[in-house]
């Protein structure tokens, strides 16, 4: 690609950690932040509206839902998984911002949402609508109301909530926070978040969003930039440049494998606010929201930190903690209650993806079955150890 020989070029830029790094691309002059879906204003969402419907008029829905049905079983279940989505979100965004320049690409915090999806507002008819309706599960509410969509056939959008409507519970924000302290390598980081939160949203919201055309749903988007939030916290705290584990084709990936069909190295979109990719993430609703300042401080509070260490290693340590780094200077977001501890309540089991499903994505079975159980040795810690969350 043009913009990256020219870009290295030019020289290295500064890092995020604040060292010269031979492998950055030159800053970007000016970053827009993404925020979380329910923290835009009225004017933020009626930009981000107008835009998706004539996305929808022009075909795009259609064409970026093409594009992941045919690289599907490249994308997923290996090192591609966060480069690949991160270069496609940027992609809709990148094509949407033409329509307008003033749309940023929101995520969905569904982590708050994590006990009961359904009930979130995301899912309400003021923004991304709820569940399918009738026999065919098509979506009548919110943005995407009533639309039909031609990929890979003409039909109505879909969805068909998991658990007779109510689907969750997903992953607490303490489990993905336990998640971004464990792990040590992409691969073992990537396995861990795929087969969680990233399989559960998309199984659990159902219809199109469980099939290969999953961009045809807007909740894709919403979804995968909270997973590309996840990994770029990861990148912060201590691995910025953190890339090993395999291609798709059992090669080993590196920071100069180039990305499944955009052909430009991996390299290119590891750094935010830097090269291309002219975006950050506004400050972290959890940290917002927990009653100490961040989720680790309350858990170290309440907690002996002996029986947790091995979920928590980066909390024991005390010093410096990833998961949850000092918020972006970004907008104000929507006011949220403070719940106190006191009112906290277990963390619940996560619905777990069901094999036929993980069988027929092309997925792996063992990595699924090792999350699943790892999910619920957390949950039988944190009970064990009498941590009520509250959240
Ligand atoms: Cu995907």
């Amino acid at each position: 690609m043009k913009f990256f020989t020219a870009a290295v070029a030019a020289a290295a830029g500064l890092s995020a950690v604040g060292t010269i790094h031979a492998q950055s691309l030159p800053a970007c002059s000016s970053v827009y932040t993404r925020k979380e879906l329910l923290s835009l204003t009225p004017t933020e969402w009626s930009t981000v509206s107008g835009v998706l419907n004539a996305m929808q008029r022009n075909g795009w829905f259609a064409w970026f839902s093409y594009l992941h049905t045919q690289w599907f079983t490249q994308i997923h279940n290996q090192s591609q998984f966060f480069p690949f989505h991160r270069r496609f979100v940027y992609e809709w965004e990148r094509v949407a911002r033409l329509f307008n320049p003033a749309y940023v690409q929101p995520y969905w915090d569904e982590m708050r949402d994590y006990r009961a999806p359904a009930t979130s507002p995301v899912l309400s008819s003021s923004w991304a609508g709820g569940n399918g309706q009738g026999t065919n599960r098509c979506v009548l509410n919110g943005v995407q109301a009533g639309w039909t969509m031609t990929y890979q056939s003409s039909h109505c959008l879909q969805r068909n909530f998991g658990n007779n409507g109510q689907p969750g519970p997903w992953y607490s924000p303490e489990y993905i926070s336990s998640i971004l302290q464990r792990s040590t390598t992409m691969d073992s980081f990537r396995s861990q978040i795929e087969y969680s939160l990233h399989g559960i949203v998309h199984i659990n919201m159902g219809g199109d969003m469980a099939t290969r055309a999953s961009p045809n749903d807007w909740l894709f988007m919403l979804h995968h930039a909270n997973i590309d939030r996840l990994w770029w916290q990861w990148q912060k705290a201590g691995h910025l440049w953190t890339m090993d584990g395999r291609n798709f084709d059992g090669n080993a990936m590196t920071l100069n494998t180039n990305i499944v069909y955009y052909n430009e190295p991996v390299r290119a979109v590891m750094q935010l606010g830097n090269g291309n990719m002219c975006y950050q993430y506004a400050s972290d609703p959890v940290r917002r929201r927990s009653l100490l300042g961040n989720l680790e401080d309350l858990i170290e509070s309440v907690l002996d930190l002996d029986d947790l260490k091995e979920w928590f290693p980066e909390t024991a340590k005390g010093s410096n903690k990833p998961g949850l780094p000092a918020p972006a200077p970004a907008p104000a977001p929507a006011p949220t209650p403070v719940i106190a501890v006191a009112n906290g309540r277990v963390i619940p089991y996560p619905k777990e993806l069901p094999d036929s499903w993980v069988v027929s994505m092309g997925g792996d079975l063992d990595s699924a079955h090792r999350v699943r159980d790892d999910a619920r040795k957390f949950v039988n810690a944190m009970k064990k150890a009498g941590y009520k969350s509250p959240i």
